[in-house]
C-alpha cells in the first residue's frame, strides 16, 4: 500500500447510535489521549492534515469517520484516560466504545497504539485486557519510536511483548513514528491485510 489516492472524511459520530450504516471494512485507532493517534493516521494515510493533530490532549471528542479509497473506512476514537473530561462523560464514552466495538458488524480491526517510551499504564494494560477477553481482533502500534534509542525501542517491544503473553494471547506488535515514518509501511500493510480479511489473528 502506498499513500492513499482519495481519503475523505465522512462524519463526526458523538455516539455508536450514530456511526454511518455497515458498509464498507472498518480498521479503528484507539489508544490514550496524547499518545499519538492522530498523528500515526495521517502518517498511514500518506496526509499531513487529514486528522487534526494538537498538543491539547482530549482534541478528538467523536468517532471520526474517514473513507480512504473508497475501499475502507478508517475511525479516529476519542482518547482514553483524558484527566480533564467529567467522570460522567468518560462513563459515556467508555459505553459508547465499548458498544462499538462489541457491535460494529464490519470493524475488522482496532489498533490499540501504546507510548513506547513508557511502561503501558494501567489504562493501556486495561484496554487490551478487554479486547483479549471480548475476542476483538486488535493489534498494537507502540506510537513515538523516533525519541527512543535502538536498544530502549527493542526494550519498548519487548515490554509490549510480554504484556500481551501474560494474557495468552497472540498480536502484532509493530513500533511506530509518525515523524521518522519507521514501521509505517508495516502498519500500512496489517490494514491493508485486514480490509483485504486474509489474516486470521487467533
Ligand atoms: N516525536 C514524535 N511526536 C509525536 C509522534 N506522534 C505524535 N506526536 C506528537 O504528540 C502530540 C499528540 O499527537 P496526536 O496525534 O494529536 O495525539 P492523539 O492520540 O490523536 O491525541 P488525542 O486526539 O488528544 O487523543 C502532538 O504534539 C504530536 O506532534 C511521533 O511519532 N513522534
Ligand atoms: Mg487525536
Amino acid at each position: 500500500m502506498i499513500d492513499a489516492k482519495t481519503a475523505e472524511f465522512v462524519l463526526s459520530a458523538p455516539g455508536f447510535e450514530h456511526c454511518p450504516p455497515e458498509s464498507l471494512p472498518e480498521i479503528c485507532f484507539a489508544g490514550r489521549s496524547n499518545v499519538g493517534k492522530s498523528s500515526l493516521i495521517n502518517a498511514v494515510v500518506g496526509r499531513k492534515k487529514l486528522v487534526k493533530t494538537s498538543n491539547t490532549p482530549g482534541k478528538t471528542r467523536a468517532m471520526n469517520y474517514f473513507r480512504i479509497d473508497d475501499s475502507w473506512l478508517l475511525v479516529d476514537l476519542p482518547g482514553y484516560g483524558f484527566a480533564k473530561v467529567s467522570k460522567s462523560e468518560r462513563e459515556r464514552w467508555d459505553n459508547e466504545a465499548r458498544n462499538f466495538f462489541r457491535n460494529r458488524g464490519t470493524l475488522r480491526l482496532i489498533i490499540s497504539c501504546i507510548d513506547a517510551r513508557h511502561d503501558p499504564t494501567e489504562l493501556d494494560e486495561n484496554f487490551v485486557m478487554w479486547l483479549a477477553q471480548n475476542e476483538r481482533p486488535f493489534a498494537i502500534v507502540l506510537t513515538k519510536a523516533d525519541k527512543l534509542s535502538a536498544n530502549h525501542k527493542f526494550a519498548a517491544k519487548k515490554r509490549a511483548e510480554r504484556m500481551i503473553k501474560k494474557m495468552n494471547i497472540e498480536v502484532p506488535v509493530i513500533l511506530s513514528s509518525s515523524e521518522s515514518k519507521e514501521g509505517i509501511q508495516e502498519v500500512r500493510e496489517l490494514v491493508q491485510d485486514f480490509v483485504n480479511d486474509n489474516y486470521i489473528i487467533r
